[in-house]
């Protein structure tokens, strides 16, 4: 990390011509468990990776932003006239936030952004929460705002729903602001509670595997829009205001005609359910008894929500034949990462069966590295 904080106070120097004022960084995250159930007031439980994005920055004098990556080398600059929702390209996510906090009430002034980022972009590991919550801390701190955590993470999700256009829940920006090393973070997605549970795999002996199938995320806009749309209107016409208000899936079920409705609403209440148990499991240290919990929450994104490919669903069955406890896809579907519990030291092992069993199918090779839980975004210097 420290390579990209120097990474980015050198180019800004070069770039504006002085040192900047701080650099910031806001993580991506891997959703342990709980997936398509935070837009259904549901549970998540997901944890913050070591992987960030990481900004230098300092106000102008003047009313626009200038943002440069380095990912590419590129730079945009808006003006306040700019921050209209709809803005398209990378530098949106920047513009989201500024417009959202503008739109609260705070006063925002102009400034010079210079960022890198590791969080691997399209594989479902959060890059763009970390993007909009790492500008919220950059600009918080430059025009002295005082703005909760909590509602950082609000504000982080307005600028995703209301000015890129995604219609997300609210676990990303939450992950990317709350999280806490050593730590998942349970949240309640309808009262916004939270809870840090420790997360100390290594101490038993495990390690918690990300493998990145690098499948293109075909349709995952269009698909998501669609699942959250379904789980409306089963919502709708069960009579309840979330999904997460049926409890009893059995006679939920009874009530609805259409089939793939059916096994939508199967696949977030029981998700839901799954949480919960895995948040006692992880309470009780029994890390373990998450391996079932993961092999169910696959299989229902897969049969239920059909929400993973071929690459995700062969990656899975691959690492529980190479020794996996459980796994499963995490983060929105249509591609990206899965995640398997494994033995310590196990994770690379576990990867390369992977990695064989893609060549065999004549997919591309996939890349891997072991999650760590780290901490949500901070100023750094
Ligand atoms: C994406 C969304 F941004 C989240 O809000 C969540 O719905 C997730 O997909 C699926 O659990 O990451």
């Amino acid at each position: 990390m420290s390579t990209d904080v120097d990474a980015v106070t050198t180019s800004f120097a070069d770039l504006v011509g002085h040192p900047p004022a701080g650099v910031w960084a806001a993580p991506g995250r891997v959703n342990l468990i709980g997936e398509h159930t935070d837009y259904n007031d549901g549970f998540v439980m997901p944890f913050a990776l070591p992987q960030r994005v990481t900004i230098a920055a300092d106000r102008r004098s003047d009313d626009s932003w200038r943002v440069t990556t380095l990912n590419g080398d590129r730079t945009e600059t808006f003006g306040r006239a700019d921050l209209v929702p709809g803005m398209s390209g990378w530098q949106a996510y920047v513009a989201g936030v500024i417009w959202a906090l503008d739109e609260a009430g705070h006063q925002v002034n102009g400034a010079d952004l210079v960022l890198t980022s590791d969080v691997p972009i399209g594989a479902g590991l959060s890059s763009s929460a970390a993007l909009e919550c790492g500008t919220l801390a950059v600009i918080a701190d430059l025009d002295d705002l005082v703005v909760e955590p909590m509602e950082r993470a609000r504000l982080a999700r307005r600028a995703e729903n209301a000015f890129v256009g995604a219609p997300t829940g609210q676990m990303d920006q939450a992950a990317s602001t709350l999280c806490q090393a050593g730590h998942a973070l349970f949240f309640d997605c309808r009262t916004f509670e939270v809870e840090q549970v420790p997360l100390d795999l290594a101490a038993a002996g495990l390690e918690l595997l990300v493998l990145d199938t690098r499948t293109p995320h075909a349709l995952v806009d269009s698909e998501y829009a669609s699942r959250r749309a379904s789980c409306e209107a089963a919502a709708q016409l069960l009579g309840v205001s979330a999904l997460r208000d049926v409890t009893d899936v059995d006679a939920a079920l009874t009530q609805l005609d259409d089939e793939t409705m059916r096994r939508r609403v199967r696949h977030v209440v029981t998700e839901n359910q799954r949480v919960l148990k895995a948040s006692e499991r992880l309470q009780a240290k029994d890390y373990v008894g998450l391996a079932p919990l993961l092999d169910a929450s696959h299989a229902s994104m897969r049969d239920d929500f059909e929400i993973t490919v071929p690459t995700v669903d062969l990656a899975v069955e691959t690492a529980k034949q190479a020794g996996a406890y459980g796994a499963r896809m995490t983060g929105g579907g249509f591609g990206g990462c899965i995640i398997a519990l494994v033995d310590a030291g196990r994770a690379d092992e576990v990867a390369t069966a992977i990695g064989e069993a893609f060549a065999a199918s004549g997919y591309g090779p996939p890349a891997h590295f072991v999650g760590i839980p780290s901490a949500g975004a901070a100023r750094l210097r």
